[in-house]
């Protein structure tokens, strides 16, 4: 066999780890960057365009016969969840997961793009809005970071709606995870989120000046240093590498209120850079420029002695009664970057929440087709607070990923009494224990430790150490505790945490009398934007009341969960979530996403990265190998060689595939002879019966509609001829 040759590794005759990276690399050098292990699609990112997309060649991939009639494609996989789609009437889901910058954003655009085609739709311009908002929500949402020029800093899951016929309804977008600290401060060589230089790009002269805005490099957070003038963001042809920041601007100008969002990004802007300094007369603190903040407060409504005090001083309720107290310059900064992020996280949540109607959400009855891209795995030269929950959650896609391919599985074969040999493969739940479990676990500690004013990151690290060191995962040396770090052992690699800023980060609180003053501003906008509550503090409170009952480290069967989601239980289905929810506060809870990833079919999308260069043509072995190790490619093959990828109910075998063996309108029942009678027919014998459930390969699925199609026909047939017969 070439190598190369073959679409589907899981048909490759020997299986070892250089096999497998030496046809993946052939496939790589041919151009031909997807390859499947059974049902799952592993892309490699070219970081080139190629000549593989389009609505010509996406036409190809429409309702394929079997997916070994193309050659493997992120298509093939949209194909498969529509078509899945309008034959089950059951949810689908495209996990897209792999690290930062390995390509899951590009592949997401390409499946939706790919889905909306192959619908049918009335509305074309529903159907062009679906992915026209894309743009939109990467300008506010996605940013130059050391690993992705343009990595996305929020999570998202696309859910595409459709009615009975396979028809488009219409659209929603969940975020998840901004990462709003970026507005005050980020890594070297990486920038503020893009829509801030698409402002300076593409507002006129006079449009800056409405804004009270005059150059970027008067601004600490876009200017020189944050990497404004580091690239030409604008090129002749007034095209950003990214899309053209007029498109952008014309895009938001379907909001009527953009006047009210460049005023909350110059807002912030002129907020960042507000410096204070110590007042010896009052003890306090006074700010350095108030010109600057007199601008701050024209953009936000609201009068400048106001945010002035707000912004240097405290007040708390006291039994009732208002005490005010000042503000020392570390506390100041607090509350100015915990403004500043307020107002960004607020007014990304209002712009998916604009899109979101403009897509008409999702009343309507009918099934969705769901895209989860998440931020990816993060090691950067220093990682923070922000990594290690990016890092975290991508820990829980891991485990949900296991779940569904490893342990769901073998523990079903188990139960309906199918031989199948045991597969291991690498379980990463002691890592979740390490993060969520409670009291003692990492999230419980940091909130700990949060709720003590006089708590400091090196009492943090303390508390970790004498906490975590018994694990295998958790490391901090003396000396690594001298620098104020502590090592994680992920699924995908060792990472070396800095503690400095995590409780800061943790705490997130915008002070009660800022949120007030937001409140009671005279502009409508800046209002209503923070009509909703302030959330708790720290990554836990508040937002998983559920997970401390249910400490239950024993993870219940896929089936045990949906059963119970049927009936309406809430509760067990925690056992899960819990692992899942509390890294994603304040936005949406992944308890709910992971219910939705739990009622559909999921098709896994695994993006692998060829080389941190970001440069085409070039395959680095032990990297796309490192990849391919911790995503448990291997195991994949073994299990999707061995196993079975699809398990089917008696009854809803009967419901879809009777006719293949019995009439139209035969009564049968859904019994296991029955079933057997039914799959007898298949070309090959490699599939099993159990005591509920047929079990099949996922190549008979493909068989089984190419029988119930043959049949189809012939109905078809037999009904014409009866009828000339008649006529
Ligand atoms: P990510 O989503 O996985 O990173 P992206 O999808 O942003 O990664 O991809 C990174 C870059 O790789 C893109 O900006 C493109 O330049 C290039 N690229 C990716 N896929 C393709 C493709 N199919 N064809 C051509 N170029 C591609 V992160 O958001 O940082 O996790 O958090
Ligand atoms: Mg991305």
């Amino acid at each position: 066999m070439d190598l190369g040759s073959v679409h589907d590794l899981a048909q490759l005759p020997t299986l070892d780890a250089k096999t497998l990276l030496d046809h993946i690399k052939a496939r790589y050098h041919n151009h031909m960057i997807y390859t499947y292990i059974g049902d799952i699609l592993i892309a490699l990112n070219p970081f080139v365009h190629l000549n593989i997309y389009g609505p010509d060649i996406g036409a190809r991939y429409n309702n394929l016969r079997f997916k070994s009639d193309m050659p493997p494609h992120l298509y093939a996989v949209s194909d498969s969840a529509y078509q899945n789609l309008c034959r089950t009437g059951n949810n689908q889901c495209c996990v897209i997961s792999g690290e930062s910058g390995a390509g899951k954003t590009e592949s997401t655009k390409i499946v939706v793009q790919h889905i909306t085609q192959l619908c049918k739709h009335e509305s074309s311009a529903l159907h062009a809005k679906i992915v026209q908002v894309n743009p939109l929500l990467e300008a506010f949402g996605n940013a130059k970071t050391a690993i992705n020029d343009n990595s996305s800093r929020f999570g998202k899951y696309i859910e595409i709606k459709f009615n009975t016929e396979g028809g488009l309804l219409g659209g929603k977008i969940s975020e998840y995870l901004l990462e709003k600290s970026r507005v005050v401060g980020r890594g070297k060589g990486e920038r503020n989120f893009h829509i801030f230089y698409y402002m300076f790009a593409g507002l006129s002269p006079e449009q800056l000046k409405h804004n009270l805005l005059d150059k970027p490099e008067y601004h600490r957070n876009v200017g020189t240093t944050s990497g404004y003038h580091e690239e030409r963001w604008v090129s002749t042809s007034g095209k950003t590498k990214h899309g053209s920041h007029k498109h952008i601007l014309f895009v938001l100008s379907c909001f009527q209120d953009i006047q009210g969002i460049l005023a909350i990004l110059a807002a912030i802007l002129h907020i960042t850079d507000l410096e204070f300094e110590y007042d010896q007369d009052s003890d306090g603190v006074y700010i350095k420029d108030e010109s600057i903040m007199e601008l701050a407060a024209d953009m936000l409504g609201l009068p400048a002695e106001e945010l002035a005090e707000s912004l240097i001083s405290n007040v708390t309720d006291v039994r009732g009664e208002k005490m005010i107290s000042l503000k020392n310059i570390a506390s100041a900064n607090d509350g100015r970057d915990a403004l500043a992020k307020a107002l960004y996280a607020r007014l990304f949540g209002w712009i998916v929440r604009q899109i979101n109607s403009l897509l008409k959400g999702l009343e309507m009855p009918g099934n969705c087709i769901g895209i989860l891209d998440l931020a990816g795995f993060e090691n950067f030269e220093v990682n923070g607070f922000e990594q290690l929950c990016i890092n975290a959650a991508n820990e829980q896609l891991q485990f949900y990923f296991n779940q569904n391919v490893f342990a769901w599985e073998l523990e079903e074969y188990k139960r309906e009494g199918i031989k199948a040999k045991d597969v291991k493969f690498t379980d990463n739940r002691s890592l979740l224990d390490l993060f969520l479990k409670t009291p003692l676990g990492f999230f419980s500690l940091l909130d700990e430790e949060s709720r003590f004013p006089q708590a400091s990151d090196r009492t943090l690290l303390e508390k970790l150490n004498k906490n975590l060191n018994s694990s295998k995962e958790f490391s901090c040396s003396s000396k690594s505790s001298q620098n104020q770090s502590f090592t994680i052992n992920h699924y995908a690699g060792q990472v070396v945490y800095h503690t400095p800023g995590f409780l800061e980060k943790n705490r997130d609180h915008l002070s009660q009398n800022l949120f007030e003053v937001m409140q009671n501003s005279e502009s409508q906008f800046v209002a209503d934007l923070f009509s909703s509550p302030i959330s708790g503090t720290g990554a836990l409170e508040n937002k998983l009341v559920l997970s401390f009952d249910v400490i239950a480290f024993k993870i219940l069967p896929l089936s045990v969960l949906r059963d119970q989601r049927e009936v309406g239980s809430n509760s067990k289905l925690s056992t899960l979530t819990y692992y899942t929810v509390i890294l994603f506060p304040i936005q949406n809870s992944l308890t709910e996403l992971m219910a939705k990833l739990l009622d559909a079919e999921p098709h896994f999308i695994r993006c692998i990265k060829p080389n941190n260069m970001k440069c085409a043509d070039l395959f680095q072995p032990e990297l796309v190998s490192k990849q391919l190790q911790y995503t448990g490619v291997l195991e994949t093959i073994k299990i999707r060689r061995q196993g079975f990828a699809t398990r089917i109910p008696f009854e809803a075998f009967m419901e879809r595939y009777k006719l293949i063996s019995y009439g139209l309108t035969e009564s049968v029942l859904p019994t296991a002879k029955n079933c057997t009678n039914s799959l007898k027919r298949l070309p090959s014998k490699d599939w099993e019966v159990g005591k509920n459930k047929v079990f099949l390969k996922y190549w008979h699925a493909e068989m089984l509609n190419d029988l119930i199609r043959e049949q189809m026909v012939r109905i078809v047939h037999c009904q014409r001829f009866a009828r000339g017969f008649i006529d």
